[in-house]
């Protein structure tokens, strides 16, 4: 039972919104206050709640809840001391007032109460989404002018030529595009389309790592090479997950005005006319998930499920810069995607050229100071599978450090993994080979120019194979007749 003291404006509110939680019992000093009341609603007392005689009329010792609402605090606080001796098992709510702040100290008071303070922080709340919603408008203007030029173009007649529009918009990635990158622009596609424009997705480089490949085929993702794409043949161009020219296909043209920009990622170059870059977020779709529940668009379930897994793996599952936003706005997503398809992009089939060159980074793996694992994996294809290889042969027991390489485009791409902690790979193999990385990965490309000569392709696969390998271990300060009785298994 719900036992609410106090029945002016503010009881009055909150008895509205309680009423279906409990049965309640109401006490208020003055009759009146009673009269809207159609009889049998509550159960209600007239009476002085600062009077002991009043609780126990209301069968205080049955009560839950106890909710302490009158507009005198003296006598707030005396009702919250008598009841403290009669029903200590309640859970007790009092009014309480900011100038005041001690009015219930000694009590055993569960909870207090500000309702002119709750008020101002809902009204900060809604400032807050007045400040997205006047974001919104600025990005609709950019969207409503585009459409202006596209019919004004389209409508004139001597000008058919220029009327060849694609779309209205098009949406570019970073290159190599990961998975924050591709939910936030099929985000922005939703919401343009919801605006009637319409839109294309290009990305530069390639779409790498097999979970990409799978979000991109399971989840239907419809994504243009920048290669096939003209850009004069869109009206307005926009960014996503990326502020700098750095990260972008490099021929593009850069005085072409930017008009959407949507990015969480600090000192970037690119200005837009619609600019917003939040580097408090975690990923840009957390960003464009705010855009979709302030428009009151509910993202469909790739869409949601998209959204999820950018935040997902942009924050390394929650663990790098992942902000109070991130997790609400993944906890609102995870009410509507497909957990299936989820499951399915975290762990794609593996292709069978990745299987490959596992397989041969295994057994042509060499054991160096019986923990150190070298492998050279001959021609390949996809680079991808290089890193795939180095995080494999890490898992084998003692293993501590593993570098796999091998050739592709006529360049020798070496990827290296590490758990030993006084080894700085990204270090090691930028003296050994200008490469780059972290203390635990890192990877390098070398021109294969200074084989060149070599036809037969097993003396390349041995030059290369020993040239590296003696590389890798100088650089490490580990010489040939140390390494030379060490068997490769
Ligand atoms: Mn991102």
């Amino acid at each position: 039972m719900i036992l609410a003291i106090g029945y002016g404006a503010f009881g009055r509110k909150v008895v509205n919104c309680a009423k279906k939680l409990d049965k309640l019992t109401i006490i208020d000093i003055n009759e009146d206050v009673f009269e809207s009341l159609s009889n049998g609603t509550f159960n209600h007392i007239v009476g002085d709640a600062g009077q002991l005689e009043v609780l126990q009329r209301a069968k205080i010792t049955e009560a839950d809840t106890i909710l302490i609402m009158t507009n005198n605090n003296e006598l707030n606080r005396k009702i919250a001391e008598l009841i403290q001796s009669i029903n200590d098992r309640a859970y007790v709510i009092v009014r309480g007032i900011v100038k005041y702040p001690e009015l219930y100290e000694g009590l055993n008071v569960d909870k207090v109460i500000y309702p002119l303070e709750s008020a101002a922080k809902d009204v900060v709340h809604e400032i807050q989404k007045s400040k997205l919603r006047r974001k919104l408008l600025d990005l609709r203007k950019i969207v409503e002018d585009a459409k202006t030029k596209y019919n004004n173009l389209c409508s004139d007649e001597n000008n058919l030529d220029d009327c060849c529009f694609d779309a209205h918009f098009l949406i570019m990635l970073h290159n190599n595009p990961d998975p924050d990158a591709m939910a936030s622009a099929m985000a922005l596609k939703t919401i343009l389309d919801r605006w009637g424009a319409s839109s294309k997705i290009a990305y530069a480089g390639k779409i790498g790592y097999d979970e990409n490949k799978a979000m991109v085929n399971l989840l239907g993702i419809k994504l243009k090479n920048i290669l096939e794409v003209d850009m004069n043949k869109y009206c307005g161009i926009a960014i996503v997950d990326s502020s700098s020219y750095n990260s972008l296909y490099s021929e593009i043209d850069r005085s072409r005005d930017i008009d959407i920009l949507l990015d969480h990622h600090k000192d970037g170059d690119i200005a837009a006319n619609y600019s917003d870059i939040q580097t408090e977020a975690g990923a840009t779709a957390t960003i464009l998930t705010t855009y979709l529940i302030q428009l009151g668009i509910e993202p469909d379930r790739h869409l949601a499920t998209a959204l999820y897994y950018a935040i997902v793996s942009d924050t390394n599952n929650f663990k790098r810069n992942a902000s109070k936003m991130d997790f609400e706005i993944a906890s609102y997503l995870q009410g509507l995607m497909d957990t299936k398809v989820l499951e399915m992009i975290e762990n794609p089939e593996m292709e069978t050229e990745t299987m490959d060159v596992l397989a041969k980074a295994i057994s042509n793996r060499k054991i160096i100071k019986g923990n150190i694992a070298l492998s050279y994996v001959g021609n390949i294809k996809n680079r991808d599978a290089l890193p795939r290889a180095a995080d494999f042969l890490l898992k084998m027991e003692g293993i501590y450090t593993t570098y796999i390489f091998g050739i592709s485009d006529d360049n020798i791409h070496i990827s290296a993994r590490t758990k030993d902690l006084r080894v700085d790979l990204g270090a090691l193999m930028n003296e050994a080979f200008m490469g780059g990385g972290h203390q635990a990965s890192a990877a390098a490309c070398i021109p294969l120019g200074i084989f060149e000569s070599v036809s037969d392709k097993v003396s390349l696969r041995q030059l290369v194979e020993e040239a590296i390998q003696n590389k890798i271990l100088s650089t490490m300060g580990i010489y040939e007749d140390e390494s030379s009785n060490n068997t490769s298994e």
